[in-house]
C-alpha cells in the first residue's frame, strides 16, 4: 500500500524532542551594585559559584569611551571590552551585588594578553579554582588573532596565577588577501576557529577536561541564520592541558556566547544570537553530539547561570537564574535573569486560564517552591 505523503515540515517535527521539560521562557531584573556607570563597561559575567553561603561572579570590566579602528592612534580604545581586566563581585542574595577585587589583569608589555583579558568563565574542581577568558596582544588589529587563557587560585579572591602560554590559540590556517587590514578579505578562510578562539567555558567530563569555545572565522561570513560563529570543544587529560581540538568540531552550528551545563551522563547548551539554530536548548549524551532538545523564546544574553557541580537531572535546573548583560546601551551592565516556566505549567498542570489564575498561580508557586 502507498505510504501516506508527508511534507518536509513534517518530517523535521518528527526528530524534535517532544518532551516539555526543557521548554521554558525567560524573565530578566535590575540587580543592585553592577548597575550601568557612565564611563565603566561590564558584561559578558561567568558562570556563578555559591561558596561557603556567598554568590561569586567574575567578569569584563573596563573604562572609557570605545572609538573604533581607524583613529590612526594604536593605543586607543576601539570596542568596550578592549583594555579590559577580569573583574569579581560576591552576593549574598543573587539580588545585591558588590564588587570586590579585580581577579585578573593585563600582562607586562609584549606579553600574549598586554593588551585585554576578557569574557572569563570559571570552573571550582579539585579544592581550587580556574578562570579560563579571552586575551589580546597589542596592536588591537581587525585582523589580530585572538587566544583563551587561563589563571588558577586557592581561594575565589585569589591571588590569580596564569598559565605562561595560552591554553588555545586559533586555527590561523586561513590566508589574508591584500595588506589592508580587513578581516573578511581574504584568499582562504581555513576551519571555523582560524581567527579568534571566544568565550571559553570548561568542564570536567569523564575523567577529563573539555574546554568548549567559540571560533570566530578568518573571512568570516553571513549566513541564513546571521553571523556564522560556531562553538567547538578542545579536550584534555590535565586542566591545564594540552588542549586537542575534537576532530567533530565545530560542534555546534549556531550560537555566540557559551552557555553549557552538565546534565545527565553529557552537558546541556543554551545557544544564542547566531546561526540557524539560536535560540535552542541542545544536548549531547557524549559532550560533542549536540540535538535540539527545545526552541526558547527570548533567552539571556551572555548568560551565565549558578552552576552546582553536580550534573543535573532535570535539565532546567542549570538555568534556574544567573547574571547577563545588556549592551545595547553605551555603557554594559550586568542583569539578572531566572527561567520562567509559568506558560508551559498551563498545559502541564492541567490548569488552564479558564480555571482562573489564582489556581494557576497557586500550583505555580508550588512548582518552583520545589526547584529552588
Ligand atoms: C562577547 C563575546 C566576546 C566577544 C565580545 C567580547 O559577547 O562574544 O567577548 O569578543 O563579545
Amino acid at each position: 500500500m502507498a505510504e501516506h505523503p508527508i511534507s518536509a515540515a513534517t518530517r523535521r517535527a518528527a526528530a524534535y524532542s517532544p518532551d516539555p521539560q526543557w521548554f521554558c521562557d525567560f524573565r530578566e531584573e535590575e540587580i543592585s551594585g553592577l548597575v550601568p556607570e557612565p564611563g565603566v563597561h561590564r558584561r559578558d559575567p561567568s558562570s556563578i559559584l555559591k561558596i561557603d553561603g556567598v554568590y561569586h561572579v567574575w567578569y569584563t570590566k573596563s573604562v572609557g569611551d570605545a572609538v573604533g579602528f581607524g583613529t590612526g592612534d594604536p593605543m586607543a580604545k576601539v570596542f568596550p571590552w578592549d583594555w579590559s581586566e577580569v573583574w569579581h563581585a560576591t552576593s549574598s542574595d543573587g539580588q545585591h551585588w558588590t564588587e570586590a577585587d579585580r581577579a585578573v589583569g593585563l600582562g607586562d608589555t609584549g606579553a600574549y594578553d598586554d593588551r585585554s583579558v576578557f569574557t572569563p568563565e570559571v570552573l571550582a574542581h579539585g579544592g581550587r579554582y580556574y578562570l579560563v577568558y579571552q586575551v589580546l596582544q597589542s596592536p588591537y588589529r581587525l585582523r589580530s588573532f585572538e587566544s583563551i587563557a587561563m589563571a588558577s587560585a586557592d581561594d575565589p579572591s585569589g591571588p590569580w596565577t596564569k598559565t605562561p602560554e595560552p591554553l588555545l590559540t586559533p586555527a590561523a590556517n586561513g590566508e589574508w588577501a591584500g595588506d589592508e587590514d580587513d578581516r573578511l578579505a581574504v584568499r582562504s578562510q581555513g576551519d571555523f576557529d582560524s581567527h579568534k578562539v571566544h568565550d571559553p567555558l570548561l568542564l570536567p567530563l569523564n575523567g577529563r577536561f573539555y574546554l568548549y569555545y567559540k571560533g570566530e572565522q578568518m573571512g568570516e561570513r553571513f549566513t541564513s541564520g546571521g553571523r556564522s560563529t560556531k562553538w567547538g570543544v578542545a579536550t584534555a587529560d590535565r586542566i591545564d592541558g594540552p588542549y586537542t581540538r575534537s576532530p567533530l568540531n565545530p560542534i555546534t552550528n549556531s550560537g555566540h556566547e557559551t552557555c553549557l551545563w552538565l546534565h545527565a551522563d553529557g552537558v546541556a547548551a543554551m545557544l544564542t544570537t547566531d546561526g540557524p539554530e539560536r535560540n535552542t536548548l541542545q544536548y549531547a549524551a557524549d559532550g560533542e553530539n549536540f540535538e535540539i532538545q527545545a526552541y526558547i523564546p527570548n533567552p539571556p544574553v551572555a548568560a551565565g547561570p549558578l552552576r552546582t557541580g553536580e550534573p543535573t537531572t532535570v535539565p532546567l535546573d542549570g538555568l534556574r537564574w544567573g547574571l547577563c548583560h545588556d549592551v545595547t546601551g553605551e555603557w554594559g551592565y550586568l542583569k539578572m535573569f531566572h527561567v520562567d516556566e509559568s506558560q508551559k505549567l498551563k498545559y502541564e498542570l492541567g490548569v488552564s486560564p479558564e480555571k482562573g489564575d489564582d489556581a494557576f498561580r497557586a500550583r505555580l508557586a508550588a512548582h518552583e517552591a520545589e526547584r529552588v
